[in-house]
């Protein structure tokens, strides 16, 4: 009789709960489709230029005009390419609709992903980076850049976010970055790294391999002018996007970029060369 009452007593508390709980998975899922949603929208064909692309960025750094490689490929693209496009580094606008940063907006489109918007430019601007290179040269440049993106940056984002010590104190200097933020992406970016792989592997075994990816990249470059010869391909803005980080952005701050700049004279000679190809106006884009 007493269990009758208190199960009695019990149920509509269960069902509260359960219903609470259902609600707020509910609007997990709803929310964040919501507020992306309303993002986008400040970007519909009608509140943007015609054929401007707008390149939804991270703010401005000192060193560099973007601290991330990714945002600094897409911009590197675009400007190679000759794109028409406003630099949008509002914060609140950074993550796309994938949860990431770079994306763009163009006549009300929007696109996420570094290498899907340039494929997404390259079909909208009639593939505007010419070259005779064959593809076997193309192959070894999407190598390139695959390894530069996919094992690289993560063996960098190590010691910047993950590893305790001289980088992350790089990222509160460089980037400005509170000290509670440092923390967040230090959670966050050891969990993405773990998932990863590559953060399961001791410091000084990264480090080695740091240094041996980097030097494949540089014996690939050789005394080329660009990344496979005398003339650019697309795999460049990811070329300079990734190593320029190294020279000017808050990365140059670690050891081991201190060695590669040492050890290759061919990435630093590259790197100025693009920056005053395709950026006359660095300076300017610095963050004053
Ligand atoms: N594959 C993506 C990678 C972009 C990416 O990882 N961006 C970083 C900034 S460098 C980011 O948005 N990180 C936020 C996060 O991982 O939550 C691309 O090429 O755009």
């Amino acid at each position: 009789m007493k269990l009758q009452l208190d199960t009695d007593q019990l149920l509509p508390w269960i069902g509260a709960g359960v219903s609470l709980g259902g609600l707020i998975v509910a609007a997990s899922f709803v929310i964040p489709k919501l507020l992306i949603r309303r993002k986008l929208s400040r970007f519909s064909a009608d509140k943007c230029q015609k054929n401007v692309v707008i390149l939804h960025g991270t703010r401005r750094t000192a060193g560099i005009p973007a601290a991330s490689p990714f945002v600094l490929k897409l911009e590197t693209f675009i400007r190679m390419a000759n794109i028409p496009y406003k630099y949008d580094g509002n914060l609140s606008n950074s993550l796309g609709p994938k949860g990431k940063c770079p994306w763009l907006s163009l006549n009300g489109e929007h696109v996420a992903d570094s290498q899907i918007c340039i494929e997404f430019l390259q079909k909208k601007f009639d593939n505007p980076i010419h070259n005779s290179y064959s593809e076997k040269e193309l192959a070894i440049a999407r190598m390139v850049r695959i390894s530069l993106e996919d094992k690289i940056y993560w063996e960098l984002l190590l010691w910047a976010f993950v590893w305790p010590g001289d980088g992350q104190i790089a990222v509160q200097k460089f980037l400005k970055f509170p000290y509670l933020l440092v923390k967040y992406f230090n959670r966050h970016y050891t969990k993405l790294a773990w998932a990863h792989g590559v953060g399961r592997h001791d410091k000084e075994t990264v480090k080695s391999w740091l240094l041996k990816d980097v030097s494949a990249v540089a014996e690939i470059l050789g005394d080329n002018k660009f990344l496979l010869g005398e003339d650019p391909c697309v795999e460049d803005a990811c070329v300079f996007g990734c190593l320029s980080q190294l020279l000017w952005g808050y990365q140059s701050m670690s050891h081991h970029a201190a060695v590669i700049r040492e050890r290759h004279q061919n990435i630093v000679d590259y790197c100025n060369r693009m920056k005053e190809l395709y950026y006359p106006d660095w300076d300017q884009l610095l963050e004053k």
